[in-house]
């Protein structure tokens, strides 16, 4: 003679929600988009006054640009009123005209600079 087959255990009580089979519930994934910072530009001003050799230290020093790059951005500069020296977050772009602006003015000279949006 056979056993008899024991019942099946009773279903566990279905819960609002998504299962993942278990009859855990899990969160739905929440879609989390996150914009790219803006980026600012430095923008550095000709003048009559400033040194060329000043302003291709300045580019050398605190946008890291090597010597030719350097003598190339003042000379666009000296030739057509204006030109950029780099691109960052708005944090790094407006220290660096900071500290360019206290440069220049230790250094008695007018050179300025701006920060633009990109
Ligand atoms: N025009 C300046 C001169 O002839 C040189 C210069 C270049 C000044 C770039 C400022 O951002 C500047 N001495």
């Amino acid at each position: 003679m056979s056993t008899p087959i024991p019942p099946p255990p009773p279903e566990a009580p279905r819960l609002p929600g998504r299962e993942d089979g278990d009859g855990a519930v899990v969160a739905e994934k929440q879609e989390q988009r996150v914009e790219p910072p803006k980026l600012y530009q430095v923008v550095m001003l000709n003048d009559d006054y400033t040194p060329m050799e000043f302003v291709v230290l300045v580019l050398q020093e605190y946008f890291l640009h090597d010597l030719e790059t350097a003598t190339q951005i003042m000379l666009k500069i000296h030739h057509e009123g204006r030109g950029i020296c780099g691109v960052y977050s708005k944090d790094v772009a407006a220290t660096k005209v900071e500290l360019v602006q206290a440069a220049a003015k230790r250094a008695g000279h007018p050179l300025q600079c701006t920060l633009e949006a990109a």
